[in-house]
C-alpha cells in the first residue's frame, strides 16, 4: 500500500536541475509571512533610533521552528526549545545597555514573564472589598517583593522602548524574518549583534511538494523524505549584515563531538563565535568558541541553587567580545 504523499517526495523527485543559492531557495521554497515587510520597517526604525543614540542592538532568536507536513497543517515537525535561553539572555542584554529585538517562537518563554511561567499567577492575587464596596485585586504579601522587582524592570524597559518583540511559528516565517532583521540592522554596522539561540530545523518539505490536505492514514504507513534547509548564516555573514558581530549556537546530545562541530561551524561560516551546549547540561555548562579562543562557562550547583543563571555569564562574555570587535573596527 502506498501513501500518495510518499509518491510526491521520493528521493528521485528531489533532484534539482539548477543548484540554487541559499537566497534562491529561500524565495522559491519558503512562503513569505504576510507581516514581513511591516516588521522589517519596524526593525529598521528600531535599529536606526537606538544606533543613533549610540546604543548597541542585539537580535536574539529564541524557541524552536515548526515545519508543516501539510499545507493546511494538522501535523508538523518541531524543534525542541523552551525559549528560556533566549528570554533570559534578553534580560541580561537589556541590563548591559543593549536594545533588543526578540525574534521568538509564538508562545515560547518571554523576557520577564518567563519568571512566572511555572506558577499560577492567580494564586499570587487576592480579591478584597475596597472602601466603597468595590472589588479590589491585591498581590499576596509573599509574592509582592518578586513581582514588584520584575514589574519595575519590565516597565522601565517598556517605557524606554528597548525591547521589540517579533513572533515566528514556522521555519518559513523564521527564515524570512531573520533575513529582514539582518537587512534592517545592517546600517548600524558593528553596533549590531546577532545572537542566534533559536533551535532551527535542518529539514523541510518545499511548499510545492507538500500535500494540501491532511495526510490520510488509510493510505498506509508514511515515509517522509525532507530537503536540507539552506544555511542562512552564509548570506547573513557575507551579504546581509557583513559588519555585524554574529554568534550562533550549536546543540548536540553527544558531548564528545560538541567542540569539533562548533569549530567546524566557525570554519565554514567565518562568523565571530559559536556557543556550544549539550541538551542535558545546557543550564550549567556551555563553551564559547571563537577563532582563537575557547572558554568554558560553568555554574556550580551552589550557584544554580542561589538562582544564578548561565545566560548572565554568556552575555557578559559576549558583550565584552563585542566591545573588542567594535574597537578593532
Ligand atoms: C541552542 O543550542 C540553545 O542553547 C537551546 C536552548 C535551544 C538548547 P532552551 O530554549 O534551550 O533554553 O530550552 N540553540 C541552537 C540550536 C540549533 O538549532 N543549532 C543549530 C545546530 O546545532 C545551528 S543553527 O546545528
Amino acid at each position: 500500500m502506498t501513501n500518495s504523499y510518499l509518491k510526491k517526495i521520493t528521493p528521485g523527485s528531489m533532484a534539482e536541475p539548477v543548484a540554487l543559492t541559499a537566497e534562491g531557495k529561500l524565495s522559491e521554497d519558503f512562503a513569505v509571512p504576510s507581516h514581513a515587510e511591516e516588521v522589517k520597517v519596524q526593525m529598521a526604525d528600531f535599529a536606526a533610533q537606538h544606533g543613533a543614540a549610540g546604543r548597541r542592538v542585539v537580535l536574539i532568536t529564541s524557541g524552536g521552528t515548526k515545519v508543516p507536513l501539510e499545507s493546511r497543517t494538522v501535523r508538523f515537525l518541531d524543534n525542541f526549545s523552551s525559549g528560556r535561553r533566549g528570554a533570559s539572555s534578553a534580560e541580561y542584554f537589556l541590563e548591559s545597555g543593549y536594545a533588543v529585538i526578540f525574534l521568538h517562537r509564538h508562545r515560547s518563554l518571554y523576557p520577564f514573564t518567563r519568571l512566572y511561567s511555572g506558577i499560577n499567577l492567580l494564586d499570587s492575587l487576592q480579591l478584597e472589598i475596597g472602601s466603597c464596596g468595590s472589588d479590589q485585586v491585591v498581590v499576596n504579601q509573599q509574592a509582592l517583593p518578586n513581582i514588584t522587582k520584575v514589574l519595575k524592570l519590565y516597565q522601565a524597559v517598556k517605557e524606554a522602548g528597548l525591547l521589540l518583540p517579533v513572533e515566528f511559528s514556522t521555519l518559513s516565517d523564521y527564515l524570512h524574518l531573520l533575513k529582514a532583521a539582518a537587512q534592517a540592522l545592517s546600517p548600524i554596522g558593528s553596533q549590531a549583534m546577532f545572537y542566534l539561540a533559536a533551535a532551527v530545523s535542518d529539514f523541510y518539505i518545499p511548499a510545492s511538494d507538500m500535500p494540501e490536505h491532511k495526510i490520510q492514514s488509510s493510505s498506509g504507513p508514511l515515509h517522509i523524505s525532507m530537503k536540507m534547509v539552506p544555511k542562512m548564516l552564509t548570506p547573513l555573514v557575507k551579504d546581509w549584515a557583513p559588519q555585524a558581530f554574529v554568534i550562533s549556537f550549536k546543540l548536540e546530545t553527544d558531548a564528545s563531538i560538541l567542540l569539533d562541530r562548533a569549530r567546524r561551524a566557525l570554519d565554514i561560516y567565518r562568523h565571530q563565535a559559536v556557543v556550544g551546549n549539550v541538551l542535558d547540561t545546557r543550564r550549567g555548562y556551555v563553551v564559547v568558541v571563537t577563532p582563537d579562543t575557547q572558554v568554558e562557562l560553568v555554574l556550580t550547583d551552589e550557584e544554580a541553587g542561589r538562582g544564578v543563571e548561565i545566560e548572565d555569564r554568556i552575555v557578559s562574555n559576549l558583550a565584552a567580545a563585542h566591545s573588542n570587535f567594535i574597537i578593532q573596527g
